[in-house]
């Protein structure tokens, strides 16, 4: 039993004795020869996790000396200076399957080794974290023969951490990184954090917010770069890359110019040295990434200049040093008028970098939203991907859950993020899934992948929700492999944290799985969105948005509800779909239910596909969402005295506050369109 905390999923719990004792043949020592900063981490990991699984730690060697009679465990890169490692993969290392960043691991029988070979100290690390996965879920490694390779090359952290300490839609405490305006001097919680994060498979991050204030505004000048340094070192040991977000306004924010415009040559000037200055102090940086002209932040539109114009300018900086602009498509009208019924802010990312596609450089990518509006618990796939077949494309999810609980309510989002990757854009024809649109092998980008917005923060267990873990932990996953199943990562991430009992294993894959539906059910219906407290995003508040400028409406009035977006009658947004997609959503009868009020309005006494009217559909998933979100909590219920008590008690609190918050939700809604219809539940039950 032990308390889902601060080691997260890698806990490395003791191994049943009998299990220790037919593992400890294999670990008579780690054989690690080579000097590299990650592989020494790769075998440190491997001291720490053995160690604490088998009981005892095997000793550590640095050439083939093995004097402890048994079998042990070799790691480095295939033309490193490992014999143990050469011998057992010889020379069809060659032939493995690796790729860059991959991994093989062998079980060789006849030498007594367990070898984990790579092409590069990365993918070492990545072999050892495998490894241990392995042994933590009683797989079997007597006759491993495992070859893998991540499918995206860029795996990526998004922070959005504040210097003042706050995070930006953070729910898990304050951040790791800053405190009082300064980066923090005991950075040893973001060591922690680097080596969960290099645990998934993870490999580059952003340390501070897209919403780039005054004071990070100065990351990229001397007054900040050492202490920056010293995070990108931190990160390194981790084979994990650092960027930073910059201000598109930097040259005249930092005191050195009186412009920003991307085509004066002043400006270029600046970012140039400014390049110079950054790779002098950290020689691998990544790059930038850039929220720009995007709810009030600076961009290129200031000067009549477009956003090929804006990030190609600081590209050609970067472009000497091998660095990468990351460039974020979430640009749309946050000031408009609720009256008018023809700007839709669904169309903007699409209407904004369609035209532009073709006219980026080559170390730019864009880096586009899941869905075309804001992480909400429900929408389509974005129109962009598939759009861009000259353009370097990236996904962007988001773990922390701003819209869908914010670690408080549970809330897994593989099965989500699954649904999106899997969607077909049909852009090169039948098959053009969203996943091999953002691993680049659609359409043959030079640079792409995924990120996301982290879900941490300061507290014990990094991410408040002690079961939110499942989700940071799922999308490293995610990006390395898009095909796993959610089930399946529910399940590694379950048996990582809790151990292998199987009652509360299977509990606790059966609530995950659930509960991103058990959420939609209760919250915003039929792909409508938002209807949740302004500002802050949390709870109910059916038209706290619907009179805003923030173009997120849902139009409910006495005869129906829903937003018309199609060619024929709407604002078109259905047109910017590929076919068959534009037809599917454009065309009542065959939208998919879940999406219908996205795309359509109707009377409230529209029948959906599945026999109820909308209506009473509301009612229906109002109701049952409370009762299932009661079932969580009695579920979890069930687990006492099967999982830590600090831990049990935590998420019992938070289970207790979403049944009760689950109330709150179908009371409103349900009360809001009872009022508004005038249509009476069909089943009598209590609405106010
Ligand atoms: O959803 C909105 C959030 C903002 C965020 C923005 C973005 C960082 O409410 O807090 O700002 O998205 O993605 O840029």
């Amino acid at each position: 039993m032990s308390a889902i905390g601060y080691e997260a999923w890698l806990q490395y719990l003791p191994l049943a004795e009998e299990r220790q004792q037919a593992l400890s043949r294999w670990f008579g020592c780690i054989i690690a020869t080579e000097t590299s900063e990650v592989i020494a981490t790769a075998a440190a990991e491997l001291e720490r996790g053995l160690g604490r699984m088998l009981g005892v730690t095997p000793a550590s060697r640095s050439s083939r000396d093995n004097d402890s009679g048994r079998g042990c465990i070799a790691i480095g890169t295939f033309s490193g200076s490992n014999p143990s490692v050469t011998r057992v993969f010889g020379e069809s290392s060659a032939r493995l399957d690796t790729g860059a960043e991959g991994f093989a691991i062998r079980t060789d029988e006849a030498s007594g080794i367990i070898a984990i070979g790579a092409e590069q100290p990365a993918g070492v690390l990545y072999g050892v974290f495998h490894l241990l996965r392995l042994i933590a879920i009683g797989a079997s490694i007597g006759e491993l023969n495992v070859v893998e390779r991540p499918a995206n090359a860029i795996r990526m952290m998004n922070q959005w951490d504040n210097i003042d300490g706050s995070v930006e839609r953070g729910y898990a405490g304050q951040s790791i990184f800053y405190e009082n305006n300064a980066i923090k001097s005991d950075l040893s919680r973001v060591e922690d954090y680097a080596r969960l994060l290099a645990s998934t498979g993870l490999n580059a991050i952003t340390i501070n917010n897209v919403n780039v204030h005054r004071l990070e505004t100065l990351f990229i000048t001397e007054s900040f770069l050492p202490d920056i340094a010293r995070i990108a070192a931190i990160f390194r040991r981790y084979a994990i890359k650092l960027f930073l977000s910059v201000n598109f306004a930097s040259p005249i924010e930092t005191g050195a110019l009186t412009t920003a415009d991307p085509l004066d040559a002043d400006v270029k000037a600046w970012w140039k040295a400014k390049a110079n200055e950054l790779y002098q102090a950290i020689p691998d940086f990544g790059g930038f990434l850039v929220k720009a002209d995007s709810e009030n932040r600076p961009g290129p539109f200031t000067y009549g200049r477009d956003h090929a114009d804006g990030s190609n300018m600081l590209a050609e900086a970067l472009l000497p040093h091998g660095g990468l602009v990351i460039w974020r498509c979430f640009v749309y009208n946050c000031k408009q008028d609720w009256r008018d019924r023809k700007t839709d802010r669904a169309r903007a990312a699409y209407d904004h970098f369609k035209p532009l596609d073709g006219r980026f450089m080559d170390n730019v990518i864009l880096q586009i939203k899941n869905g075309p509006m804001d992480f909400q618990v429900r929408e389509p796939v974005s129109p962009l991907f598939g759009a861009l077949p000259a353009t370097n494309c990236m996904m962007e999810f988001q773990i922390a859950q701003e819209y869908t609980g914010q670690a408080r309510h549970l809330c897994y989002l593989v099965p989500q993020w699954k649904e999106v990757l899997d969607f077909d854009t049909y852009a090169k024809g039948e098959g053009s899934y969203v996943k091999h649109v953002v691993d680049g092998s659609v359409f043959g980008y030079k640079h792409s992948g995924f990120a996301a917005v982290s879900n941490i923060g300061d507290n014990m267990n990094w991410t408040g929700h002690p079961l939110a873990q499942a989700n940071l932990y799922g999308y490293g996953r995610l990006a390395w492999n898009p095909a796993l199943e959610s089930d399946a990562i529910a399940e590694e991430w379950t048996r990582l944290t809790f151990g292998n009992d199987e009652r509360v294993v299977r509990t606790v894959i059966g609530m995950l799985m659930d509960s991103w539906g058990i959420y939609e059910s209760y919250t915003a219906p039929l792909g409508v969105g938002w209807m949740v407290s302004p500002n802050h995003h949390y709870g109910p508040d059916v038209d706290g948005y619907e009179y805003s400028k923030w173009g997120t409406y849902h139009f409910s009035d006495y005869k129906g509800m829903g937003v018309d977006r199609t060619l024929a009658t709407g604002t078109g947004y259905a047109g910017q779909y590929q076919e068959p997609n534009a037809s599917l959503y454009g065309t009542l009868e065959t939208c998919p239910d879940e999406l219908l009020l996205f795309f359509h309005h109707v009377p409230y006494t529209h029948v959906l596909h599945s026999g109820k009217t909308v209506i009473q559909h509301i009612y229906d998933t109002h109701f049952e969402g409370v009762e299932r979100a009661d079932g969580l909590l009695q579920r979890w219920n069930e687990l006492e005295g099967q999982v830590a008590a600090e831990t049990f008690k935590l998420a019992a609190d938070r289970f207790a506050e979403q049944a009760e918050h689950a109330r709150e939700w179908r009371d409103r809604i349900n009360t809001y369109y009872l009022r508004k219809s005038g249509i009476n539940d069909a089943l009598g039950r209590t609405i106010y």
